[in-house]
């Protein structure tokens, strides 16, 4: 059996420009290389989003509960939790009727963030929809009960302009009138603090990069020499796309699965896209989908936006 996973790799290394999907980034190495990003100084956005978060959960909790007794809160690619739980621990505390929905494609990662919710929180109703995002959107309530969507971390970022609206049109779809969107973006700033937020002194991007190809070793049987590769991120202003490449030293063959794929010198292998927007973008992007922009929550340095969307 061929799994999903090798025919992408396959296809996107037989392609041109070479090409692997960040969303394979995050097996166990790799889930535990993004907490040591969101760690890093250079990487802000963790911060400004918790920031955010801490600053206005009473605001936020307000526009969720607004003409309603009570909500689902759905969330797309949860992780930890680590964020969340600042809204979840003021949500109990207002003794607000609310049941939380984490959504992941990952039975492991559903199952290590309900027990750690079952600790902290022993009153929290939890139910875990393990499923990709948008069949997950099937099984959402579409009776009573407020569908409220948190979309944190600008994961939006990792899609292009054209995926990010048939993604945010798919969700809109599945959404009843009235449901909300809680969605963060990172915003165009300073080139040089974006560029080196994906570029830290320390490596730890580098590895979560070379990770991929590791795993591609390990998982489908590839012979990458990961010493002639090097990690190249890079920043457009103007497009505001962070691009991240891992380039080819020397003209080399690598082996996966017994396919040889051959790399001419200094060719990149397209690893990752991370979307920064301006505010115009957004408000764009909300009504060619559809959605009316309720509010926007900024951090102090208004480098990251938590954008409230109404269907
Ligand atoms: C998890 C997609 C938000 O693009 O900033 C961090 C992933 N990649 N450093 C991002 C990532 C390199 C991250 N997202």
């Amino acid at each position: 059996m061929i799994t999903q996973f090798a025919q992408d790799v396959l296809s996107g290394l037989n392609a041109t420009p070479k090409t692997l999907s960040s969303k394979y980034f995050y097996d166990e190495n790799g889930d535990r290389i993004f907490q040591e990003i969101m760690n890093l100084d250079e990487y802000y956005l963790t911060r400004c989003e918790y920031e955010i978060l801490e600053t206005h959960q009473r605001q936020i909790l307000d526009l969720f509960i607004d003409g309603t007794s009570k909500f689902n809160l759905v969330e797309f690619g949860a992780g930890d939790g680590y964020k969340t739980k600042v809204l979840l621990e003021c949500f109990l505390n207002a003794g607000v009727d609310f049941r939380y929905r984490p959504i992941d494609i990952s039975g492991n990662v559903l199952q290590i963030l309900e027990d750690s919710l079952e600790e902290e929180f022993p009153s929290l109703k939890v139910e875990g929809i393990q499923n990709e995002y948008m069949k997950a959107l099937r099984e959402l309530e579409n009776g009573e009960t407020r569908n409220v969507v948190l979309f944190l971390g600008s994961n939006i970022g990792n899609f292009k302009q054209s995926q990010a609206i048939s993604f945010l049109k798919g969700l809109y779809e599945g959404l009843n009138d009235g449901d909300l969107l809680f969605i963060g973006f990172d915003l165009k700033k300073d080139p040089e603090v974006i560029l080196n937020a994906y570029n830290d002194k320390s490596g730890v991007t580098r590895d979560f990069n070379f990770n991929l190809l590791t795993r591609i070793n390990r998982e489908l049987k590839g012979n990458f020499d990961l010493s002639a590769f090097r990690h190249f991120p890079t920043y457009d202003p103007l497009s505001g796309t962070t691009t991240s490449y891992l380039v080819s030293t020397k003209a080399q063959t690598v082996e996966i699965m017994d396919t040889a794929i051959s790399f001419d010198a200094w060719e990149p292998i397209h690893m990752e896209i991370s979307q920064k927007y301006g505010m115009k973008d957004i408000e764009s992007l909300a009504t060619q989908v559809g959605f009316g922009i309720v509010r926007n929550f900024y951090d102090s340095r208004h480098y990251f936006v938590n954008s409230v969307w109404r269907k």
